[in-house]
C-alpha cells in the first residue's frame, strides 16, 4: 500500500514522486513550461522539505551527460528536465549515449499548453504556438525504452513509477515523460506515493544449469578459449569469478574500453582488442558486448564455437545484429559467471587441469611481452615533442591512485589510454557506451556529484572538449563544488575523420597528395586555458614533455582543493600505434 502526501499542485506531486524514488539531482535547463517545478522546489526548500538538488545545466547535452555519469557510478536514475521541443532537440546525441550505454535516466520535458486560454498561474505566451509539435515524443522515441505523456494528476504516480521501473530494469536505459503545464499548475489535495518496493526493477535471469553445464564442457574441451567482455564490470560481482575462471582455464580475457571488467595486472588480461586472438580461438565466450568484434578486421574461424551471454542477447534496438552464436544465453552475467566458474572447477579432470595450466603459463608470457612492448612505447616517446600520447598516458597513470576515477573520451588516442592506464578496481574507469562526442565533461561532473570523495580525471580529445560544452560543464563544476581534472589530448584536429579518408583513398588520394585535408584541422587551436579561466577553473597549456609530470601533480592539487582544472596538452598528430594501426 502506498501513502498519500499533502501537496497543493501537480508540480509538487512530481517532486514528491522523485523524493520517493530517491532522486538526488534534477539536471535542469528551464523554459516557459518548467516554472511550476522551479517554484515547487523553492517552496519545499523554504519549508524544509526534501527535494532533489538542482543543477542548472547551461546546455541540455551537459544535463544528459551528467545524469549519465551519475547513473554509471551509482546505478540510480536521475532526472533531466528540459524545455519543450527545443530543449529535447538540444539533448541530442547525449541521449544516444545513454541508450547505447544502458544508462537509466528519466528525461522530462514540458509541452506548449493544451489550452488556448490563460492558465491558472502564468501566461499563454505568443511563442507557445511555435513550440507545439504534432508529435513531440517523436524527437526521442527511437532512443528511449518507453515514453508517455501524463494525462491526469490522478495517475501521475503511476506514470512516474513506471518510468523509474523501466529505466532501472535491465537492460537499463532512458525513458521520456511529457509534463503538461495544465497538470503541473493544477491545484490538487495530495499525491498517492506508491509503495516503491512493489514496483522494483525486474529481477534478472539466471541461466538454466543445463546451459551452464554446456558452456563449461565447451570450455573444458577447448584448445584455445577466448573470453571477450563488453561492460560486465558494471556489476562488480562478475570480476572475482571471471578472474578465477580465466586463471583456471588459462583463457585470455579481452576487455572493452567502457569499464573495468578484468584487472589489467592479471596474467590473463589480453588487452582491449580481440583482433590478435580471434582467428586462433576455437571457443569464444562473449559477455555483455554490444559489438564483440568488427568482422572486417577479424572474426572467429568458421568452426569455432561461440557463446554469447547477455541480459539482452538479441539487441533489438540495433537493427542488424547478426553475430553468429552456437549458444545464445539470456542471463545476468553476475549470476552466470559464478555458476560457470563453479561448474568448471567441479568438472575439470586432472588431464584438463594440466592442459589449462600449460596454457596459463604460455599466455602469461604473451601478457608479459605485451606489457613490456607497451612500456617501451611509452618510454620511447618520453622526449618527443609534440608530446607522445603513450608517454602522456603513462605519466597520467603514475599520478593516479585507487581513489581516482578515470573517464575517457579519447577517440583516436584511446589505444594509448588503454595501453598505459592501468585500472584494477571496479568502478574506477569509464568510457561512453555510445558514439556521440561531447560526453566526457558532463559525465565527469555527474561522476563527481555521485562520489564527492573521489578524484575524477577525464581525458578528452580536443574536438570532444569543444563538443562537451566546456563553459556549462566547468561553470557547473565550479558553482556546484564538483571539481574534476580535464586532460585535453590536443592534436589540433579531427584525427578520426582524417584516418577515415586515409583508409578509404590511400596515399594516392587528392587529399594525401595535396595535403588538403578538408574539414579536419582545428588550427589555430582555441585558447582552452582562457576558456577554463573564464569559468573559474585552473587552466594550463603543456607543450614540453618534461613538464607534464609536474603539471598534472599541480593540477590534481588544485582539483583536490576544490577547483576544476584543465590541462591542454599538445600531442602528436599521427602517433605510432594509433587507432588506425591497431592489431
Ligand atoms: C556529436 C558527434 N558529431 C560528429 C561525430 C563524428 N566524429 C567522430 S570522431 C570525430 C572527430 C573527433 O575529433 P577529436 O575529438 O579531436 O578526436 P581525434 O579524432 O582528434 O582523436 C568526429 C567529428 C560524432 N561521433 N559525434
Ligand atoms: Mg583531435
Amino acid at each position: 500500500m502506498g501513502k498519500t502526501l499533502p501537496v497543493e499542485y501537480g508540480a509538487e506531486a512530481f517532486i514528491e514522486l522523485l523524493n520517493a524514488n530517491q532522486v538526488d539531482y534534477i539536471f535542469i535547463n528551464p523554459g516557459s513550461d518548467t516554472y511550476p517545478i522551479q517554484e515547487a522546489i523553492a517552496k519545499f526548500k523554504v519549508q524544509g522539505r526534501r527535494t532533489p538538488e538542482v543543477v542548472l545545466s547551461l546546455h541540455e547535452t551537459m544535463a544528459m551527460a551528467a545524469a549519465h555519469g551519475y547513473f554509471m557510478v551509482t546505478g540510480r536514475p536521475q532526472v533531466v528536465l528540459v524545455h519543450v521541443d527545443v530543449g529535447l532537440q538540444n539533448v541530442g546525441g547525449a541521449l544516444h549515449n545513454a541508450q547505447r550505454g544502458h544508462i537509466g535516466v528519466i528525461l522530462c520535458a514540458g509541452r506548449a499548453p493544451w489550452l488556448l486560454e490563460e492558465p491558472d498561474q502564468g501566461e499563454r505566451w505568443e511563442f507557445m504556438w511555435l513550440q507545439e509539435r504534432l508529435d513531440q515524443a517523436s524527437i526521442v522515441r527511437d532512443y528511449v525504452k518507453w515514453y508517455y505523456e501524463v494525462h491526469s494528476n490522478r495517475n501521475i504516480h503511476r506514470v512516474m513509477q513506471r518510468a523509474f521501473q523501466l529505466a532501472s530494469s535491465e537492460p537499463c536505459g532512458p525513458v521520456y515523460v511529457t509534463l503538461p503545464l495544465e497538470l503541473l499548475t493544477e491545484k490538487i489535495d495530495g499525491v498517492l506515493i506508491p509503495d516503491v518496493s512493489k514496483h522494483s526493477p525486474l529481477s534478472t535471469p539466471q541461466a538454466e544449469d543445463k546451459l551452464v553445464n554446456q558452456v563449461a564442457d565447451m570450455l573444458l574441451h577447448a584448445q584455445n578459449p577466448l573470453i571477450i567482455t563488453g561492460d560486465s564490470g558494471r556489476r562488480p560481482a562478475t570480476i572475482a569469478p571471471l578472474v578465477s575462471l580465466a586463471e583456471a582455464l588459462g583463457a585470455p580475457v579481452v576487455t572493452s574500453r567502457y569499464r573495468v571488467n578484468f584487472p589489467s595486472s592479471n596474467q590473463m588480461f589480453a588487452g582491449n582488442s580481440p583482433n590478435p586472438y580471434l582467428e586462433d580461438a576455437d571457443v569464444v565466450v562473449v559477455i555483455d558486448c554490444e559489438v564483440p568484434y568488427a568482422p572486417t578486421q577479424s572474426k572467429p574461424k568458421t568452426n569455432a564455437k561461440i557463446v554469447h551471454i547477455d541480459v539482452d542477447p538479441l539487441k533489438p534496438t540495433i537493427p542488424m545484429w547478426n553475430f553468429p552464436a552456437d549458444v545464445l544465453i539470456q542471463a545476468d552475467s553476475s549470476k552466470f559467471i559464478p555458476a560457470l566458474n563453479q561448474k568448471v572447477s567441479e568438472k575439470m579432470t586432472p588431464k584438463q587441469r594440466a592442459r589449462c595450466q600449460s596454457r596459463y603459463e604460455a599466455f602469461s608470457s604473451v601478457h608479459k611481452k605485451m606489457k613490456a612492448d607497451w612500456h617501451r612505447l611509452a618510454e620511447k616517446g618520453a622526449e618527443r615533442k609534440p608530446i607522445s600520447p603513450d608517454w602522456l598516458c603513462y605519466c597520467i597513470n603514475e599520478a593516479l591512485n585507487d581513489n581516482t576515477i578515470v573517464i575517457i573520451e579519447s577517440v583516436t588516442n584511446t589505444p594509448s589510454v588503454l595501453r598505459q592506464i592501468r585500472r584494477e578496481i571496479p568502478g574506477t574507469f569509464y568510457g561512453n557506451g555510445g558514439t556521440s562526442l561531447g560526453w566526457g565533461l558532463g559525465a565527469a561532473l555527474g561522476a563527481k556529484l555521485a562520489s564527492p570523495e573521489k578524484t575524477i580525471i577525464t581525458i578528452v580529445a580536443d574536438g570532444c572538449f569543444i563538443y562537451g560544452c566546456p563553459i556549462p560543464s566547468l561553470w557547473a563544476a565550479s558553482t556546484y563544488k564538483a571539481p574534476f581534472l580535464v586532460v585535453i589530448l590536443n592534436n589540433k584536429q579531427y584525427q578520426f575523420p582524417k584516418g577515415i579518408i586515409q583508409k578509404a583513398y590511400g596515399d594516392e588520394s587528392y587529399s594525401a597528395k595535396s595535403g588538403l585535408w578538408i574539414g579536419i584541422d582545428i588550427e589555430p587551436s582555441p585558447n582552452y586555458t582562457l576558456i577554463s579561466e573564464a569559468c573559474q577553473a585552473y587552466g594550463r597549456r603543456v607543450e614540453e614533455p618534461s613538464e607534464f609530470p609536474a603539471a598534472i601533480r599541480d593540477a590534481l592539487e588544485v582539483v583536490r582543493s576544490g577547483k576544476p582544472a584543465v590541462l591542454d596538452v599538445i600531442i602528436e598528430k599521427e602517433p605510432e600505434a594509433s587507432y588506425f594501426s591497431r592489431g
